[in-house]
């Protein structure tokens, strides 16, 4: 079974925006945002609805970054992740319930504290590439645990569907 999620990370000159996790998937992590696409719903429509309930954005120019399967040992989900970029908005980011948002330089990104395929796609992601990958991790990333990736495969590609 796939379950389609998005994670979308807004970009400003030479910085990005993450969020550190306070609840559920990720917990205590900085990461983009996102989550669930709900059922009959257009992806980049979930891209817009999470973004503003995690960090209180509602404009900008979404694009089109990657889309990786992120799937664990004995599990039978396959989660897939839509990303995107968000640029030219004007919107404040906010704090939520779900996430505490901060700015972070390109050179300056916490791989340490994120999901450890990130640093595999990021530079990707920066230089405006499309790509897309699949990882296997033993089992999810906690608060005290770095997801151990058992095998990965990361293509730059020239679109996406
Ligand atoms: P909602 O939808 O609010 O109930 P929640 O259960 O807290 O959400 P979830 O599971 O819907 O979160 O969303 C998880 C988020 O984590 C998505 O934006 C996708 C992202 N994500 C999942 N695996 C990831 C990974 N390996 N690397 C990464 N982001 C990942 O950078």
């Amino acid at each position: 079974m796939r379950k389609i999620q998005t994670l979308c990370i807004p970009l400003k000159k030479d910085r990005v925006l993450l969020g550190m996790k306070k609840r559920g998937f990720g917990f205590n992590m900085w990461n983009g945002f996102g989550g669930k696409v709900e059922e009959g719903e257009d992806i980049e429509i979930a891209t817009r609805r999470e973004l503003y309930e995690e960090a209180g954005i509602q404009d900008g120019l979404l694009s089109k970054a990657g889309m990786m399967e992120f799937s664990f040992i004995g599990e039978k989900t396959i989660l897939q992740v839509h990303i995107f970029r968000l640029s030219n908005f004007f919107d404040e980011p906010i704090e939520t319930e779900e996430m505490r948002p901060q700015w972070f330089d390109f050179k300056e990104i916490p791989f340490s504290k994120m999901w450890p395929d990130d640093k595999y796609w990021f530079p990707l992601f920066l230089e405006n590439r499309l790509f897309d990958g699949e990882f296997l991790f033993e089992k999810p990333s906690d608060s005290n645990y770095s997801a151990k990736i058992i095998s990965k495969r990361l293509d730059e590609v020239s679109f996406l569907n």
